[in-house]
């Protein structure tokens, strides 16, 4: 009866080995991390926090929860961390659940700009829905423009100002979110989802200095298991010496039931992984490997937004975004769709595809891979015979397999 699911398993396995994964977003955990998220940790319920259970028979849950609390607070430098949240959309809506009251201003990052759902999008999501959402942009080159994010947070005083990104290529400059959101007293959340693996790698400044509360998922550059966790600072305790509890109890009772603590133990082991010179020397690759992509990309011909971090956007041509995805993935080259900013096209056919080195880092490749794949990408959005590509990502996938 389930034969069907793990042929289907190992249909997406081999997928994986055969492609190049360069969604920005996606990479591979190490099998620890995935051994720990399928374990039987799963079977049980334990619905509080360690040594305040609503359940019997938690003892060793209690040791792995406050495992992963220990890792994670010392790989980040917390006050206090949450690992319960169940991904990164629920981890935000806990922090303006905790913070916020219905109708309360919020300010993040436009989505087509490189902000994400939860940052405040207008309408349709629950952030952008129960708060009054104001939002700030980018440049023409793809930059925020903090001055004019300084203007909007003046006049319109949101009681929460977030700063994180999903496509953004640019490093992000805490002090100046600091200030901007001191000028009227507001909380500042530093969503690192994306950039967090380049955080404690040492390759992108750390927001635990400024930022009240930090959030981030744990599958993206920290190339943990899928979820999330909720960072308190020094500077966010001095704000608010109830902050901790205020938090705990937004993400339970306030918005979950039982923690997933096979994914919490998944944590446990990434962070570990992440303090090592290995995760280090991979966050360097990352970023230097990003930056020969797009130096590649340029001389190649095409218009590239970036890189100072792991990701990249490149102008295909308007609302070419998702065909020129489509092209990349039938020569096994896989990328998303995504807005460039000041895209002349829609949310549903953007202008551009968005890419990272984060998942062929962890395989292994380097500068001269790099270079190679640039080539192909240029030729297939140059609309160039491309025939041979499918072959050639095929053997260079073969010489670089998925760390199992
Ligand atoms: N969907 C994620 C990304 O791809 O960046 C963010 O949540």
């Amino acid at each position: 009866m389930n034969d069907e699911i793990f042929k289907l398993i190992n249909d997406e396995e081999n997928r994986q080995e055969e492609t190049l994964m360069m969604i920005p977003s996606e990479n591979y955990a190490s099998k620890a991390v995935r051994e720990a998220v399928g374990s039987v940790l799963g079977n049980k319920y334990a619905e509080g926090y360690p040594g305040k259970r609503y359940y019997q028979g938690n003892t060793v849950i209690d040791e792995i929860e406050k495992s992963a609390q220990e890792r994670g607070k010392r790989l980040f430098g917390f006050e206090h961390i949450n690992v319960q949240p169940y991904s990164g959309s629920p981890a935000n809506t806990a922090v303006m659940f905790a913070l916020l009251n219905p109708g309360d201003t919020i300010c993040g990052l436009k989505l087509s700009a490189g902000g994400h759902l939860t940052h405040g999008h207008p309408d349709i999501t629950f952030s952008g829905k129960y708060f009054r959402s104001v939002q700030y942009e980018v440049n023409e080159e793809g930059k925020i423009d903090y001055e004019a994010l300084a203007k909007i947070v003046l006049a319109e005083k949101p009681k929460l100002l977030i700063a994180g990104t999903t496509a953004y290529p640019f490093i992000l400059d805490w002090k100046k979110f600091r200030e901007i959101a001191d000028s009227v007293n507001a909380w500042l959340l530093a969503d690192i989802s994306h950039i967090a693996g380049l955080v404690v790698g040492g390759v992108h400044p750390s927001p635990v200095e400024f930022a009240d509360i930090v959030t981030s998922t744990t599958h993206k550059t920290l190339r943990g298991p899928r979820g999330a966790f909720i960072g308190i600072t020094k500077v966010g305790l001095t704000k608010d010496e109830n902050l901790i509890r205020k938090i705990d109890r937004a993400v339970f009772p306030g918005l979950q039931g039982g923690p997933h603590e096979n994914t919490i133990a998944g944590m446990a082991v990434a962070f570990a992984e992440a303090e090592t010179d290995e995760f280090k020397r991979y966050a360097e690759q990352v970023v230097g490997n990003a930056k020969v992509l797009a130096d590649e990309l340029r001389k190649n011909g095409l218009k590239v937004f970036g890189t100072e971090n792991h990701l990249m956007l490149i102008d295909v041509g308007k609302e070419m975004g998702r065909e020129m995805a489509v092209k990349l993935e039938d020569v096994n080259i896989v990328v998303n769709a995504n807005t460039i900013p000041y895209d002349q096209g829609t949310a549903f056919k953007p202008s551009g595809v968005r890419l990272g080195t984060p998942g062929l880092t962890s395989r292994g490749m380097g500068e001269t891979e790099m270079k190679e794949i640039a080539s192909y990408i240029a030729m297939v959005v140059k609309g160039e015979e491309t025939s041979f590509i499918k072959t050639k990502v095929k053997d260079l996938c073969k010489r670089f397999p998925v760390n199992k």
